[in-house]
């Protein structure tokens, strides 16, 4: 029999997290041969919900389900754990300046780190969701000293899912034949969604590949609305749904992570924001979000490609705000 994958979701009372878990434990993300064990954490005044969502899950009855570790412990939660999928974090409140959220999740995440390095299995697998994603990400990966760069992400393929359903919807054609769209930098509204090396597989009567743009035949729309319309596409959802996004959130997550462990498709690359090692002269030690293969549960940044001026403004612009976030977070953790 196969060993149990050991999965911690935080935030687990919350909304992304009550999609996430029945994802998870259905198989969704590590294939329907692998049985999990799911750690969830939340805080202490969320320990009852907690409880329900425990209820619901063992009402399930997943076969794959070996068994579930429900806490408000950070060590119960952090112990042995194979994949550690981070999405609880403070949300910005009403006149909440974003340094001071900043400042209490660099404390959230300034205490994960340690209870990654201190408890987690060496080899695990880490995708912080909770917002400010990419720098929360570099607090605990600063923290978390004894373990490899490479073994921390923050979630941009949401984004990417985005880009890629508005650009499948304006060609006309079904989402899975659109290809390697790149999310660059910070998960906010400063990311950049880029078309110039993503193509368009199987186009009716156009042969078997076209680039994005040939299919899209508008430039203007390109330029001046498609990457504004993905960046604020969490903005949009908010506002008709009075909450923000969650199962496609989930829907991301299980993606990110499975083409982590898993690999990516020949021919294929995804956003992940990952560590940099100075590839597109991004500084590095930034979280940044990067085309990534993934094989035998490495990632890679796809080398090479070339960046018009007009991207390249936006990735600076992005980069900024990335170094600003990290000089902030950083100033906390001293
Ligand atoms: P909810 O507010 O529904 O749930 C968050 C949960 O986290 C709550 O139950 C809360 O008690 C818990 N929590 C807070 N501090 C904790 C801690 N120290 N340890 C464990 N649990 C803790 O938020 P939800 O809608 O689920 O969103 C979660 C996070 O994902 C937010 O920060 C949100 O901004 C972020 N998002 C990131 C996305 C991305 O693409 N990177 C997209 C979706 C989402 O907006």
């Amino acid at each position: 029999s196969v060993t149990p994958i050991k999965v911690l979701v935080t935030g687990a009372a919350g909304q992304i997290a009550y999609s996430l878990m029945f994802m998870i434990a259905s198989g969704q993300m590590f294939g329907p041969y692998q049985p999990v064990i799911l750690h969830l954490l939340d805080i202490p005044k969320m320990a009852d919900a907690l409880k329900g969502v425990v209820m619901e899950l063992q009402d399930c009855s997943y076969p794959l389900l070996h068994s579930v570790v429900a806490t408000t412990d950070v060590q119960t939660a952090f112990i042995h754990i194979n994949v550690a999928i981070l999405v609880g974090a403070f949300p910005r409140g009403p006149g909440m300046q974003r340094k001071d959220l900043l400042k209490v999740n660099v404390s959230i995440f300034k205490e994960q780190g340690e209870a990654l390095n201190k408890y987690a299995s060496r080899g695990v697998k880490v995708l912080v969701v909770g917002n400010p994603a990419n720098t929360n990400a570099l607090t605990a990966l600063v923290k978390a000293s004894d373990l490899p760069p490479s073994n921390f992400s923050a979630l941009t393929r949401l984004d990417q899912n985005r880009a890629q359903s508005m650009i499948s919807e304006k060609v006309g054609v079904n989402v899975d034949s659109v290809r390697n769209v790149i999310i660059w930098g910070n998960h906010s509204q400063t990311q950049v969604p880029d078309v110039n090396h993503g193509y368009i597989l199987n186009y009716p009567n156009r042969g078997l590949i076209e680039p994005i743009q040939t299919s899209v035949n508008d430039d203007k729309w390109l330029n001046e609305q498609f990457i504004p319309l993905v960046q604020n596409r969490g903005a949009t959802v908010i506002a008709a749904r009075k909450l923000s996004s969650a199962a496609s959130a989930a829907n991301a997550i299980v993606g990110h992570v499975r083409d982590w462990l898993l690999g990516t498709k020949d021919g294929e690359h995804v956003s992940m924001a990952v560590y940099s090692d100075g590839s597109y002269n991004v500084p590095k030690g930034l979280i940044f979000s990067f085309p990534v293969t993934c094989r035998n549960g490495e990632w890679s940044i796809v080398q090479g490609l070339k960046i018009n001026s007009s991207t390249q403004q936006k990735i600076d612009a992005t980069t900024k705000e990335l170094q600003e976030e990290k000089e902030t977070a950083m100033s906390f953790l001293n």
